[in-house]
């Protein structure tokens, strides 16, 4: 494991990887007030080895009035795995959902392409004003439709879980997600803060959101692979799906 200069790993990625980071930084450069948000620096850049091959992870974090922690995580294991991962985590003072995407691909093809607004309220429902915009946005037939795994309750009904069957699959993906991002963050600058009975149950959502996100086995297998067990708990619990320190 080592630490070095960022490199940008994007130029290698998927193309579909590479235009989404790429869009997923245009829409928070473009619309929020970022400032660095404190990774521990030994995480920024990190390598590894996957079954012999190198795994290299790049890890973009911001913070903003409105956002804790916005992650875009970028991972490559040697030539044959691409991943893009990324969190917006709403302060909890703020009742906001949370976006999420991954898109996991190799040789060429992309496998999971995974994006939502997940509600983080007890009756489990958006606001309506993201219902609102999010039912405008054209829900597209993709011709491979993926199920959710057995943890994965918390996502919204807006949720896309598809593998992409062609180029033009891959770009209605690109065109929900910006969808998705631009509704958001126009809502979130727009949002007032709760009290704090509101605060404790946001706050008490996001936790829900992270535990279960903590239990997909493909992430942490490919985590432990690398770098072991403890890192893989570590990083899981610390960095993708960390919650505030109250
Ligand atoms: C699936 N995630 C996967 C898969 C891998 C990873 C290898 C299986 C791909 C497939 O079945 O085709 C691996 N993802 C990673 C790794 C990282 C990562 C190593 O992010 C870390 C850097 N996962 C998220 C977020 C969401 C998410 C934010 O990190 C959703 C908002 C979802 N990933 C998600 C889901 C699956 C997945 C639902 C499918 C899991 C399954 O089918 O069991």
């Amino acid at each position: 494991m080592s630490s070095t200069s960022s490199p940008s790993l994007r130029e290698q990625q998927h193309p579909l990887i590479h235009k989404l980071a790429d869009c997923i930084e245009a829409v928070w450069h473009g619309y929020l007030d970022l400032s660095p948000y404190p990774l521990p620096t030994e995480l920024g850049y990190v390598e590894g080895r996957l079954d012999g091959e190198k795994l290299r992870i790049e890890n973009r974090c911001y913070q903003t009035p409105q956002f804790r922690k916005l992650h875009l995580e970028l991972a490559r294991v040697g030539n044959t795995l691409d991943i893009l991962h990324c969190v917006m985590f709403p302060r909890p003072e703020y009742a906001l959902p949370i976006f999420g995407c991954d898109l996991v691909g190799g040789r060429g093809k992309i496998s999971a392409a995974i994006a939502d607004l997940s509600p983080v309220n007890l009756e489990h429902t958006l606001p309506d004003n993201y219902q609102y915009s999010l039912k405008s946005i054209p829900n597209r037939a993709f011709s491979q439709p993926r199920d959710l795994p057995e943890w994965a309750d918390i996502f919204s009904n807006f949720c896309i879980f598809v593998r992409p069957g062609s180029a033009e699959e891959e770009s209605w993906f690109l065109d929900r997600v910006a969808a998705f991002l631009e509704v958001h963050v126009c809502h979130a600058v727009d949002a007032v803060p709760g009290d704090s009975e509101q605060r404790a149950l946001t706050l008490a959502g996001q936790k829900y959101y992270c535990t279960k996100q903590q239990k997909n086995d493909k992430t942490r297998r490919v985590l432990e692979k690398a770098f072991g067990a403890d890192w893989a708990e570590h990083y899981m619990t610390t960095v993708l799906f960390d919650l505030p320190t109250e």
